[in-house]
């Protein structure tokens, strides 16, 4: 059966894309953003300068056993002291944005908004003005998964509806501070991740596991209207003078039905309705989806009326981070109601002699160019073709300290995966839907969170053994020619 349904996607792709076709810029509207996207914990380091607060990554990262080779972004890449080199190598490259996160510790130390830190408020000026001086357009996340420690511990975080009131004074003084210059904002990074491995699996911070809890959905809902706040007061007090527009960024993995039968097919969208409609619907349509409120009842909080007003057409665009897809097929046959077997949807990446694609260096990640096209199809079917940039895409490989250097700078398999994901995209526009900018993660290798730095997703290549230098790999050359115009096989190559 898999094998069967995957012949004929795959069919149906290459009659779409044609064998020999890269994927150009010409393929791309004028003004379409490229840009390379990181995240604050992964990449700043400097955890105790600047008077930044802890995070409740720098409490998890101290817990035995959550991180694969024991390590936390205390240093990370160093991109604190060092951001001056990276936006001038973002700059070579030919990258016209730098999509950042605010360290919401660096900026309210206790996360209670009532002491702002001149410190934080400098870095981000710095590197906001730099990055102006270059060329290249800062696009801000306010909050990714770095909750100040101090607001789970007293709070308890995403758990507690008066997060939504200190997400709203942080996200107020960002825009305050550096809204002048950043007119593209992103106020939270994958509720989903936050909901279902900060409050489920425990996977992530703060690492909650209850798993009959209604705490995932408790933590979404409160990300859903923290988001709304933001949104709410960028444009009541900011966007009428400053001109920028506001998101919100989710993560979706494609789900395919594995056979026609409608029950597969209904799997597949129920599976989808569980990672996007779960922040799209309340935002578009006023309530969850309908298959998540029959399966879940009352572990799904409700929206007021005042909600609803609140977070209705609470977004300028869709941030969209996509990496992979899955086959799936309806079940039934589970009765423990946790988040992943309420949705009665199995997914399949692998099976007997087959796999969905070729497989990257984190588990999860399967190289699957066409699932990007349909996604992209879905949000602009289901929801009105509102615009969408792509803030995140891109694949991992393995740290390999046996390897010499050359050969971890030749990232062929990335290089494909850009090609085949940029065709994915560049087809969707040409079939109408509003894709308006697309970031590549990331910039550099960086901390991979549970992973540690074993896993390397960067298009820049991190030296961690020799002074955290720096090394453009393929990949990374392949976008400067791509923005070039310059056809790569050129005198090289087959
Ligand atoms: C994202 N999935 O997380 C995060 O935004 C980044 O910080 C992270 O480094 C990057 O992806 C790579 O992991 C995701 O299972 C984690 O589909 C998992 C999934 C998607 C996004």
């Amino acid at each position: 059966m898999e094998d069967e349904r995957k012949r004929l996607v795959e069919e149906e792709w290459n009659s779409m894309v044609s064998v020999n076709h890269q994927p150009a810029r010409a393929d791309f509207p004028l003004n379409f953003l490229f840009g390379v996207a990181t995240s604050a914990y992964q990449v700043e380091g400097a955890a105790n300068e600047g008077g930044r607060g802890p995070s409740i990554w720098d409490a998890f990262t101290c817990i035995e056993g959550k991180i694969i080779d024991g390590k936390n972004g205390d240093v990370a890449i160093d991109q604190y002291h060092r951001y001056k080199e990276d936006v001038d190598l973002i700059a070579k490259m030919g990258f016209s944005a730098y999509r950042f996160s605010i360290s919401w510790s660096r900026i309210y130390p206790d996360g209670l908004g009532t002491q702002v830190n001149n410190e934080g408020i400098m870095y981000y000026n710095n590197l906001i003005n730099y990055l102006l001086e270059k060329g290249i357009e800062p696009c801000v996340t306010l909050y990714h998964w770095d909750l100040p420690l101090h607001l789970d511990e007293s709070i308890g975080g995403w758990l507690s509806n008066s997060i939504v009131k200190y997400f709203a004074i942080y996200a107020e003084t960002c825009f305050a501070s550096f809204g002048d210059r950043v007119k593209k904002w992103f106020t939270i990074n994958e509720p989903l991740q936050t909901a279902v491995n900060g409050y489920f699996t425990g996977g992530n911070a703060p690492g909650r596991c209850d798993r009959q809890s209604a705490e995932p959905y408790l933590a979404a809902h409160h990300q859903l209207l923290a988001h709304a706040e933001a949104a709410s007061i960028y444009r009541t007090k900011f966007k009428d003078l400053q001109g920028g527009e506001i998101g919100l960024v989710l993560d979706c993995q494609w789900a395919e039905a594995l056979t026609d039968k409608e029950e597969d097919i209904t799997a597949a969208a129920r599976r989808v309705d569980f990672q996007l409609g779960w922040y799209l619907d309340p935002i578009f349509f006023g309530e969850y989806p309908k298959s998540m409120q029959e399966r879940l009842g009352d572990k799904l909080p409700i929206f007021s009326q005042k909600d609803k007003e609140l977070l209705r057409n609470s977004l300028d665009f869709v941030g969209l981070n996509h990496y992979t897809t899955r086959f799936v097929s309806h079940r039934t046959n589970e009765k423990e109601n946790d988040y992943f077997r309420v949705q009665e949807a199995t997914q399949i990446a692998e099976w007997e002699n087959g796999v969905i694609g070729e497989k990257a260096a984190s588990p999860w990640l399967y190289v699957v160019p066409w699932g990007l096209r349909k996604i992209l199809n879905h949000i602009a079917q289901k929801y009105n073709n509102p615009p969408i940039y792509i803030t995140e895409n891109g694949m991992d490989d393995e740290d390999n300290d046996a390897s010499p250097l050359h050969e971890m700078l030749d990232d062929k398999p990335r290089v494909a995966y850009y090609k085949g994901y940029l065709a994915s995209v560049s087809l969707a526009i040409k079939a109408g839907v509003d894709v308006r900018g697309y970031f590549a993660w990331s910039l550099v290798d960086n901390f991979e969170w549970p992973q540690g730095y074993t896993k390397r997703f960067g298009l820049i290549y991190v030296d961690y053994k020799n002074g955290l230098t720096r090394h453009l790999k393929s990949s990374a050359y392949w976008f400067l020619k791509f923005f070039k115009g310059e056809d790569e096989n050129n005198g090289k190559e087959d």
